[in-house]
């Protein structure tokens, strides 16, 4: 049988597929759910240094291509879910997780890493970047500068592993300038795309969210060729060490397998997960492995990154 086993730097996943942030991982109980499944590890929802109540309801509606949300960050804080990555790494068989953390200002971000630099956890941390729900917060990767001056402070004390989570980029040179600012640090991936940001659904004449007037972050099958631009995109353009976790757009296997052409080496499930539950890992794993047996491919190295142009 195909293996869909892959690696983040020197952690080793039995399986590609995960949550992503934001996706039925607020609580423990969701995220034992979520580590239960067939999913190869989870992402814990993005704790600030506080707990927050989030934006007003409703704050999340499917629509028939995907979602649209502005939840505005609801977490438990992320001492809650840091406890719970430190509680799961000191158990035998589990899997490797993420930690998903950015601060309401540049120095709650610093006082949040360096608390997890200082406590137990060993594992993968994902800094949020781009979140596009908190009025007045503007999507921070969109600002290189802001972007580059958080990294290297992060990166004078910061010495466990770590990755970004980010917006997605919409131009050539904007992709170029990213990454040219993300070869500058010792990242252990990156992570494209979060939802893109400030759409708005229309359900005869009235918007369906209730915060910021009815914008807020589109996800699912809208989203794809723009995650599979980025995801390439940064493929094409980081230095080797920096992996790429591929995220928009996955409700089936064909999905992922386009992810992981494309370049990924992990691929995390939202709008599909809202909807289906945690059953859509077993799914989408079942779909992925039909389609590299029918290629011939017994491992995701056989064929990530190797998206075929036309001559
Ligand atoms: O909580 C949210 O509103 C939210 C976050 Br932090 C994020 O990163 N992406 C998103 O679509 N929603």
């Amino acid at each position: 049988m195909p293996s869909t086993a892959t690696k983040i730097g020197n952690f080793t996943f039995d399986n590609c597929l995960m949550n992503a942030a934001g996706v039925y991982c607020m609580t423990k109980d969701e995220l034992a759910e979520v580590e239960a499944s067939a999913a190869g590890s989870f992402v814990t929802k993005t704790g600030t240094l506080e707990p927050r109540l989030g934006n007003p309801e409703p704050r999340y509606v499917n629509v028939p291509l995907g979602s649209i949300n502005s939840m505005g960050l609801p977490n438990n804080g992320f001492n809650y879910y840091l406890d719970y990555v430190i509680e799961l790494q000191n158990q035998p068989h589990t899997k490797n997780h993420f930690l998903s953390v950015v601060g309401l200002s540049v120095d709650e971000t610093h006082k949040i890493l360096q608390t997890i630099q200082d406590s137990d956890y060993q594992g993968l941390v994902e800094l949020n970047l781009s979140c596009p729900n908190v009025p007045g917060k503007p999507q921070i990767a969109y600002d290189f500068e802001t972007t580059t001056e958080i990294l290297t402070k992060v990166f004078s004390y910061y010495t466990k592993p770590l990755g970004v989570k980010l917006p997605p980029y919409f131009d050539i040179v904007h992709f170029d300038q990213a990454a040219a600012v993300f070869n500058q640090f010792p990242l252990a991936f990156v992570n494209c795309v979060n939802s893109i940001g400030n759409g708005l659904y229309v359900d005869d004449e009235a918007v369906v969210i209730k915060p910021k007037n009815g914008f807020g972050g589109i996800g699912g099958d809208y989203i794809k060729p723009t995650a599979l631009a980025n995801v390439h995109a940064f493929y094409q353009r980081l230095k080797p060490e920096i992996k790429i976790i591929g995220t928009g757009g996955v409700k089936t296997g064909r999905d992922a397998f386009e992810h992981i052409l494309c370049g990924a080496s992990m691929v995390q499930i939202g709008t599909a997960l809202q909807k289906e539950g945690v059953q859509v890992f077993e799914r989408i794993t079942d779909e992925l492995r039909a389609i590299m047996e029918e290629k011939g491919y017994s491992s995701l190295e056989d064929f990530r990154g190797k998206l075929q142009y036309i001559d």
